[in-house]
């Protein structure tokens, strides 16, 4: 797995992804937009075993400090839309990726940065974390997916504040307010996130799968949640893992997981 924008690490079913342009403090630019999908969409699917993946930055200050404004030069309507589906599909992806995502967030998190966070399951944060939506200072709207799924994780009155004031909120607020669910020393936070996916990967992969397809399923206009999950319910029992869990704990012993 190659990238110009990333770093990869996998062991043990786990894939650490570092966004790597420290420099830019990680912005998100068309390149690393690009090399995401790929991961996502096509690498991530061909690793054996996979069980969960960390998303985290390179350096020190940030996890991405937003969508490289750089980049936005000479940015007409057309182009706009044509940026925003591109980010929207992207980010989609992950939100619906069949093994958890967990941001790692050990710095600024801001605009596309924390709407690329907010796209992944699940928020660890480093003490030095600081989170926020200031595209109006930019005289912008996120473009990400930000003004829905702050919403979400937030409440509509906090979230209208954070994202009309451009005001950022540091990692014990975060945690406050639901956004990130764990905060650790400053350098601990990817070990904090494999731990999650490590425990996780103890359970039966087609239910973790299904669980994330049916909490999505919450937030989406175009089904109804509680008929997604009696679906979504239906197909877990008839796995293989159902049997084995039920029989081990019969037998009061621990299951054996086989993902079928
Ligand atoms: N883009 C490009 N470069 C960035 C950057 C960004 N978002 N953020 C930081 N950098 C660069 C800086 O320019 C600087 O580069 P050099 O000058 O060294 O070459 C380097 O990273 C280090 O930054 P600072 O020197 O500024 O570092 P400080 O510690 O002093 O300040 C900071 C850190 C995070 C407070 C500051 O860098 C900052 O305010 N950065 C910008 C934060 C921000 O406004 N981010 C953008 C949010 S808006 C859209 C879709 C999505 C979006 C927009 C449109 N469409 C579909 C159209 C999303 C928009 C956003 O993300």
């Amino acid at each position: 797995m190659e990238y110009t924008n990333l770093l990869t690490e996998y062991n043990d079913g786990i894939l650490v992804v570092t966004i790597n342009r420290p420099k830019a403090l990680n912005a998100l630019n068309k390149q690393t937009l690009s090399d995401l999908r790929d991961l996502f969409e096509k690498d991530a699917l061909r690793l054996e075993g996979l069980r969960g993946v960390v998303l985290t930055g390179a350096g020190e200050k940030a996890f991405v400090a937003g969508a490289d404004i750089t980049e936005f030069n000479g940015l007409d309507a057309q182009g706009g839309l044509h940026m925003a589906q591109n980010g929207h599909d992207i980010f989609f992806t992950i939100e619906r990726f069949h093994v958890p995502v967990v941001a790692a967030v050990g710095g600024y998190a801001l605009g596309g940065g924390c709407e690329l966070a907010m796209a992944c399951h699940i928020r660890v944060a480093s003490d030095k974390a600081v989170f926020g939506q200031p595209e109006v200072n930019l005289g912008l709207i996120p473009g990400y997916g930000g003004t829905q799924r702050l919403v979400q994780y937030i409440g509509k009155g906090r979230a209208l504040e954070l994202l009309m004031t451009a005001d950022m909120i540091d990692a014990s607020k975060a945690l406050d307010w639901g956004l990130a669910t764990h905060v650790v020393p400053h350098g601990e936070e990817v070990e904090k996130a494999t731990a999650i996916l490590k425990k996780i990967a103890k359970k039966a992969p087609i239910a973790i799968a299904k669980t994330i397809a049916a909490v999505n399923a919450c937030f989406d206009n175009e089904v109804d949640g509680f008929n997604q999950e009696v679906l979504l319910f239906a197909q877990t029992v008839k796995t293989d893992d159902f049997k084995e869990g039920a029989t081990a704990f019969i037998e009061k012993r621990k299951a054996d997981f086989k993902g079928k």
